[in-house]
């Protein structure tokens, strides 16, 4: 981070003199003071009687320049339930004197975002409306941006949070181009964490003293005791699985690795929330009624092995399970040493996770060097899989692509290696990409690089920068043909045998969805579960076409999306069919030869659907019986009601 003594120059550029090194003080009352020492007048309400307060979380927009939302998402905006939580505790507080206070929250990768409408609907003499764009990624940025412009359209007051704000602004001399783009846009930036802040912005909102930045960076509050998200039905409904919810336990990673921002943002030090708290929250949110209910979790951590207390959560999860029959279970995400922490794994098998989220990034030495990850040790990766999976967890691990030592034959080899000898459950593959707020990007600005100048393509799915060794081209190409390797599948086949009756569906349904966002050509962390377009939401850079001609493209995507969904559905119940063995224990399989691709035999009526297709391709109709093929239509379809059924209630 640039010093405060530097900052200051930053700050006077925008128009501030700021007698600290935070920019703005706004005014709290005591309870809410967390590391400030923010004046304790409690600016009342001007001549608001009504405040209403919607956030949103801003999708991107795909390379057409329509905004990606889905029917329904995989993974709740953690950002989301935290900002919520943050805003109810405010409410309640009193803080806001009498005003009435309306909340609102869109999730617009599953809903759609209509400006104009929050203005009829809220736009009255007497109501404030506070905008919060919330968890601003840099691939969110240019549609967080035309979202805030037609917001204050309406005359609204909008702030943007979150990653980029905070981490372009940490690490650059002097305010980004695109964040100064926003404040002489009349909006505010807000850079770093709310916790304990934010009933003083909203209070300054009603008092009609919105500050255009509020930089909370040099002063990361204490988590210990601060509101829990908390996972609401609205949230659960946008998501495919039922049941689901998310935790940030902890924020802030040791660690230094040069592509990642985090450490930019949330700091080097680990700060923790309060065990008894997360497993009272675990707790409570098991016993709701019903739909709202949760029982499956995402720690968000980026790193759970170095929260200080993930022992105390972990025997907090045992008791619940063992003592009180709360089971619930967990994904989190770790680094490659935390097999050496002692009791780590067992413990974590035991309090219910059943997926790690491994930050592998490289096999090779010389990549881990240049990305400043010299704490993973390749040498070690195959030890560390098999503990995890002897502990009956299931390995996902993380890999970049685009290092500067990677060639196409050194990635087609690793991505064969993670397959085949290391034998990992799950890939994720990510193209490197100088995110702002990183060091990677600060190194690549100070060294003139020529980068890509639009921040919608920094989502790790599209090459960004220049690569020593690959074309662009050529990088793309070896980043897609990465997942067709590893989800190849004979090796999804072998993936799942090795599966116990816990993790089986799990995995199948985690194939599901990565294979969705294959055939959608998206990454799964962007992805959800059928694409919807809105017409005249687009990037401002296109063209809104025409009615009709878009109606007819949309009719083919449709089809498309559908036929794909259909082939998907058939690929997995033939899937299941090899590979659902009636497993008596859960001890995971080991599998047979791993180290042969070993072909698959399909089953007949696969065989035969393989052959009927290939007639009707070359045109030879007379070839195809038409009792056989009702007869295996009828067959099939079966086939495909038992595998979805036994989806639906994860039966074998
Ligand atoms: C969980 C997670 C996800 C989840 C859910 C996203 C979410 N926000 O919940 C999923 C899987 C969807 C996801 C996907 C991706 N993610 Co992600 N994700 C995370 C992770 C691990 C945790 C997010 C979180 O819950 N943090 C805790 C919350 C509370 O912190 P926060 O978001 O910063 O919010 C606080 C403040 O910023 C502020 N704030 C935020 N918004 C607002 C708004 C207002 C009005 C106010 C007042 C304050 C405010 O207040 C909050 C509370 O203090 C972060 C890393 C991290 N440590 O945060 C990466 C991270 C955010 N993801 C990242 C990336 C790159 C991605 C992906 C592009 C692909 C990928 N590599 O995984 C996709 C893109 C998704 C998309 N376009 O929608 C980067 C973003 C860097 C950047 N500058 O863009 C991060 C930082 C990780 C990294 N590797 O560096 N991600
Ligand atoms: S270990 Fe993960 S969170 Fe920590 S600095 Fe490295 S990439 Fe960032």
């Amino acid at each position: 981070m640039w010093p405060a003594s530097e900052k200051k120059n930053l700050w006077h550029s925008i128009g501030f003199s700021p007698d600290e090194d935070r920019v703005v003080r706004p005014h709290v009352p005591p309870r809410d003071r967390q590391g400030c020492e923010w004046d304790t007048e409690v600016r009342m309400p001007g001549p608001y009687r009504r405040l209403v307060i919607v956030l949103v979380r801003p999708s991107k927009y795909d390379d057409e320049g329509y905004v990606v939302r889905h029917w329904r998402g995989t993974i709740p905006s953690n950002t989301l339930s935290c900002l919520t939580s943050l805003t109810e505790d405010v409410m309640a507080s009193g803080d806001l004197g009498g005003l009435e206070v309306r909340l609102e929250r869109i999730d617009e990768t599953v809903a759609h975002v209509d400006p104009r409408a929050l203005g009829r609907r809220y736009r009255r003499e007497g109501t404030k409306v506070v905008i919060g764009l919330v968890g601003v990624q840099t691939n969110q940025f240019p549609r967080a941006q035309d979202l805030a412009r037609q917001f204050k359209a309406e005359g609204f007051e909008v702030i943007i949070g979150g990653f980029h704000v905070s981490g372009a602004i940490a690490m650059s001399p002097s305010v980004p181009p695109e964040c100064q783009a926003m404040l002489d846009a009349g909006v505010t930036l807000v850079l770093g964490e709310v916790e304990g802040r934010w009933s003083g912005i909203l209070q300054d909102a009603v008092a009609d003293r919105l500050q255009p930045l509020y930089d909370f960076l040099g002063s990361p509050p204490d988590l210990t005791d601060m509101p829990l998200p908390r996972p609401s039905l609205s949230t659960m409904k946008g998501a495919v699985p039922a049941h689901v919810g998310s935790i940030d336990a902890g924020r802030g990673c040791p660690f230094a690795c040069s592509f990642c921002s985090i450490i930019n943002v949330q700091g080097r030090t680990v700060r923790a929330r309060s065990a008894a708290r997360i497993i009272g929250q675990v707790r409570e949110n098991y016993r709701l009624e019903g739909q709202h209910s949760v029982r499956h979790y995402f720690f968000t951590d980026d790193n759970f092995a170095r929260n200080p207390e993930w022992e105390a959560v972990f025997d907090g999860l045992i008791r619940l399970r063992e003592d009180e029959g709360v089971v619930v279970d967990f994904m989190m995400q770790v680094d490659t040493q935390a097999t050496r922490i002692a009791g780590f794994v067992d413990k974590a098998a035991r309090a219910g996770c059943v997926q790690v989220f491994v930050g592998m990034e490289s096999l090779r030495e010389d990549n881990l060097k240049a990305g400043g990850k010299p704490q993973n040790r390749a040498a070690d990766y195959r030890e560390m899989i098999a503990r995890w999976q002897e502990a009956g967890v299931v390995c996902h691990v993380g890999y970049i692509i685009g290092f500067p030592y990677d060639t196409r034959e050194r990635v087609m080899e690793d991505v064969h290696a993670l397959a085949e000898t290391l034998r990992v459950d799950q890939a994720s593959f990510f193209m490197l990409t100088p995110i702002p707020g990183s060091r990677d990007h600060q190194a690549a600005v100070q060294a003139g690089t020529v980068l890509d100048a639009d921040y919608n393509n920094y989502d790790s799915f599209h090459a960004t920068s220049p690569h020593p060794r690959m074309s662009r081209d050529e990088w793309t190409r070896t980043f897609h043909d990465a997942w067709t390797e590893f989800y190849s599948f004979e090796h999804m086949r072998r993936i799942l045998l090795a599966q116990n009756r816990e993790t089986y569906w799990s995995v199948v349904k985690n194939l599901i969805w990565y294979r969705a966002a294959m055939m959608e050509g998206a990454h799964p962390m962007l992805t959800g579960f059928f694409r919807l377009k809105d017409r005249t939401s687009r990037r401002s850079t296109f063209p809104i076409e025409r009615r009709w001609p878009f109606f007819r493209r949309r009719v083919r995507e449709v089809a498309r999306t559908v036929r794909g969904y259909l082939a998907i559905v058939v690929e997995m119940q033939e899937l299941w069919l090899l590979t659902r063995v009636r497993r008596d224990d859960s001890r995971r399989q080991t599998r047979p030869n791993p180290c042969s691709p070993d072909r698959v035999e399909h089953d007949p009526l696969t065989a035969y659907w393989r052959r009927t297709r290939r007639a009707v391709a070359r045109l030879e109709l007379w070839r195809l019986n038409p009792a056989a093929l009702a007869w295996n239509f009828i067959r099939g379809t079966r086939q495909v009601l038992a595998f979805l059924v036994a989806l639906h209630g994860e039966r074998y």
